[in-house]
């Protein structure tokens, strides 16, 4: 039939006869609508030393950019010193898109005498949701969909020393860098001139590197050269100095989220006060999607690998689990 519904129907059936052209973009529709449909869930976690304004940093997250237009009312409490493992959930929908972000927020550790695997909380919350997919996904009933609440990034918070990694810090991002995705920033960057953010940033990237400590994104895993050229200069602006807050003050007749000092307000939000920006973006932006597989091809494969091979493992014991 010539000149089809749709109106690129003529198009098409030309196109077909006389260049072999079979449609196949029309794949990305569909991926979309799909896509569209399913939702989005992300879920990041934020992990440091107590006190470096996580908890802050988790409000300035839901009340910045990426959900002023979301449904969810403002997040109002005041925030105290964090004593457990606890999630918060907010639905952000731009443009039909719907995403499902989750923040998960950690007591931050350095307050015990003895500080020894300090860690030990924060992988095992990690490794249980690998587990809790894994049995999912080996359930003989499985469902169409896996309920995702595995940790797709790890903000790992380091002071704003001036000097060095900390031996803790090495020691914490070691064994983090091996299961989940690191993101690490420098809190409270607001206490640092722009020569000694500089050079901060500078001496953690050597110290990163001199121990062996993976972050994200992970230069094996460039897919090809316009990626790495695009993560290289990420990779070279890591770790981000971010700046927190709850509070909103107005600039120029806009409110803005900032932080109002004796001699002026830091504004959270404009890259040129501090990087909050550039990790939100980096996040939620540009690289929300490869954080997803890199969490599902290499870190939960990696589990997956590992718990299939252990000898005690009994296929029919954790699908019985499971469907309990
Ligand atoms: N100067 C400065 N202070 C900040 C910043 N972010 C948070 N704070 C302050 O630091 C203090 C601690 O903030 P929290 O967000 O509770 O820190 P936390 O890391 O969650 O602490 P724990 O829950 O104990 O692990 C609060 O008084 C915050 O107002 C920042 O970017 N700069
Ligand atoms: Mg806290």
């Amino acid at each position: 039939p010539n000149g089809g519904e749709t109106g690129e129907g003529d198009g098409y059936i030309q196109g077909t006869d006389l260049f072999g052209y079979v449609g196949i973009e029309a794949v990305l529709d569909q991926m979309r609508r799909k896509t569209i449909k399913a939702g989005l869930e992300f879920n990041i976690m934020v992990v440091g030393q107590s006190g470096l304004g996580k908890s802050t940093l988790v409000n300035t997250l839901f009340k910045s950019k990426v959900s002023r237009k979301s449904c969810t009312p403002n997040y109002e409490e005041k925030i105290s010193k964090t004593v457990k493992l606890h999630s918060v959930s907010h639905v952000i929908e731009e443009k039909g898109v719907k995403m499902k972000l989750t923040v998960i927020d950690t007591p931050g550790f350095g307050d015990q005498i003895n500080n020894d695997n300090c860690w030990d909380p924060i992988v095992k919350h990690i490794n249980e949701q690998y587990e809790k997919y894994l049995r999912e996904e080996i359930n003989i009933n499985r469902k169409r969909r896996i309920p995702d609440s595995r940790v797709h990034c790890c903000i790992y918070f380091l002071p704003a020393t001036g000097h060095r990694l900390r031996p803790i810090d090495v020691e914490f991002m070691k064994r983090l860098g091996k299961i989940v995705s690191i993101v690490p920033v420098i809190a409270k960057a607001d206490t640092l001139t722009i020569e000694e953010r500089h050079e901060f940033k500078e001496r953690i990237r050597e110290d990163l590197t001199v121990n062996g400590i993976d972050v994200y994104p992970q230069r094996e895993y460039d897919e090809d050269p316009e990626e790495r050229v695009l993560n290289d200069r990420i990779r070279e602006s890591l770790p981000f100095a971010v700046v927190g807050t709850d509070k909103e003050h107005q600039v120029n007749g806009n409110k803005v989220l900032g932080r109002k000092t004796k001699w002026g307000i830091i504004e959270v939000e404009n890259v040129a006060h501090c990087e909050f920006a550039n990790l939100r973006d980096l996040l939620i932006r540009s690289h929300l999607q490869d954080l997803k597989d890199v969490t599902h091809d290499v870190h939960y494969e990696t589990y997956r690998v590992r718990r299939l091979n252990e000898s005690n493992v009994d296929f029919s014991d954790l699908s019985r689990s499971t469907n309990s």
